[in-house]
C-alpha cells in the first residue's frame, strides 16, 4: 500500500482554494463563528442555521458544511486565525523524551529521507476525498534521527494555531503511512491544508493530521487532542472508532 517514491493515480480531490471563491470567501468569514460553535454548542450552531438557511451537513468538527457534494476538502480549523509561515521561517521542535532534541528547517526536513504514497483522506463526518498524493518524511524515520528514550509511549504534536493538539502511541507513529508531510495533492502543502508543514495520519481519521504542525514531544503517555475532549475517540482508525465509514453524504 506503502510505497516509497510510488507513483499513483493523480489525486482526484483539489483543495479548498480551488472551489469557487464567494464560498471560500464565506467560509473564511465564518471561521470565528464555527469557533464559538464549538464551545457553545448548540446555541450557536442553530444560529448560524438562521445565518446559512437550511444546512445539510451540521459538522462537528470545526465547521459547519458549506459544500453542496462530498469528496472535496473542506477547510477546518478550530481557531479563527492562524500565523501563516513561509518555507524560509517554519521551523520544527522535536522535544521530550528524546536523546538528541532537534529543531528542523524545511531545509532540514527536505535532507531526510522522502516517503510519498497515495492514499485517502476521511473526515470523520463523512467526507472523503480519496487517492491524494502525500509525501514528507515518515514519522518513524523521524523518531529515529532524533532517538527515542525507553520511558517514551507516546507521540504529542502542537499547531501554530496555540490551540489543536494530538497525540498518537508510538506504535501508532511508526506505521508507514504516518508522515510529517510537506506536500499533498502533488505540490507544496498550502496554508489552508496546514501548510508549511502538517500530520498525515493515514489509517485514522482527519482529525488525527493535525495541520500547521508546530512541535512532537516525545511523551510518557497518550495525551488526549483537541477532538478527543469534545468525544471522538483517541485511536481513530478509519472504520473502527465512532466516526462514520460510509460514503460521503455532502
Ligand atoms: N490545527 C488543526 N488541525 C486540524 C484541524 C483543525 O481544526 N486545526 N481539523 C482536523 C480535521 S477534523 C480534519 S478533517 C482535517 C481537515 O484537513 P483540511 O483542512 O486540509 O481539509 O484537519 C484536521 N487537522
Ligand atoms: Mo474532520
Amino acid at each position: 500500500m506503502v510505497s516509497s517514491q510510488s507513483k499513483g493515480k493523480p489525486a482526484k480531490g483539489k483543495p479548498a482554494s480551488e472551489g469557487p471563491p464567494v464560498g471560500r470567501r464565506v467560509i473564511l468569514g465564518l471561521l470565528g463563528l464555527g469557533a464559538v460553535g464549538v464551545v457553545t454548542g448548540r446555541v450557536t450552531q442553530d444560529g448560524l442555521a438562521r445565518v446559512l438557511g437550511p444546512i445539510e451537513n451540521r459538522d462537528p468538527t470545526g465547521l459547519v458544511s458549506l459544500f453542496p457534494v462530498g469528496d472535496s476538502f473542506r477547510f477546518y480549523s478550530v481557531t479563527g486565525s492562524v500565523p501563516s509561515r513561509s518555507a524560509a521561517d517554519y521551523r520544527l521542535t522535536v522535544s521530550g523524551l528524546v536523546d538528541h532534541p532537534q529543531t528542523l528547517t524545511m531545509a532540514d526536513l527536505a535532507a531526510l529521507p522522502q516517503t510519498s504514497f497515495t492514499s485517502d483522506f476521511q473526515c470523520v463526518t463523512g467526507w472523503r476525498v480519496r487517492q491524494v498524493e502525500w509525501s514528507g518524511v515518515a514519522l518513524a524515520r523521524l523518531l529515529d534521527e532524533v532517538g527515542v528514550r525507553a520511558q517514551a509511549k507516546a507521540v504529542h504534536f502542537t499547531s501554530l494555531d496555540g490551540t489543536y493538539t494530538e497525540s498518537l502511541t508510538i506504535e501508532q507513529a511508526r506505521l508507514s503511512d504516518v508522515i510529517v508531510a510537506t506536500s499533498m495533492l502533488g505540490k507544496p502543502v498550502t496554508h489552508d491544508h496546514g501548510g508549511p508543514v502538517r500530520m498525515y495520519v493515514g489509517p485514522m481519521y482527519g482529525y488525527k493530521s493535525i495541520k500547521w504542525l508546530s512541535g512532537i514531544q516525545l511523551t510518557e503517555a497518550v495525551e488526549v487532542g483537541y477532538w478527543e475532549t469534545r468525544g471522538y475517540d483517541v485511536d481513530g482508525f478509519v472504520g473502527h472508532s465512532n466516526g462514520r465509514d460510509d460514503e460521503p453524504t455532502g
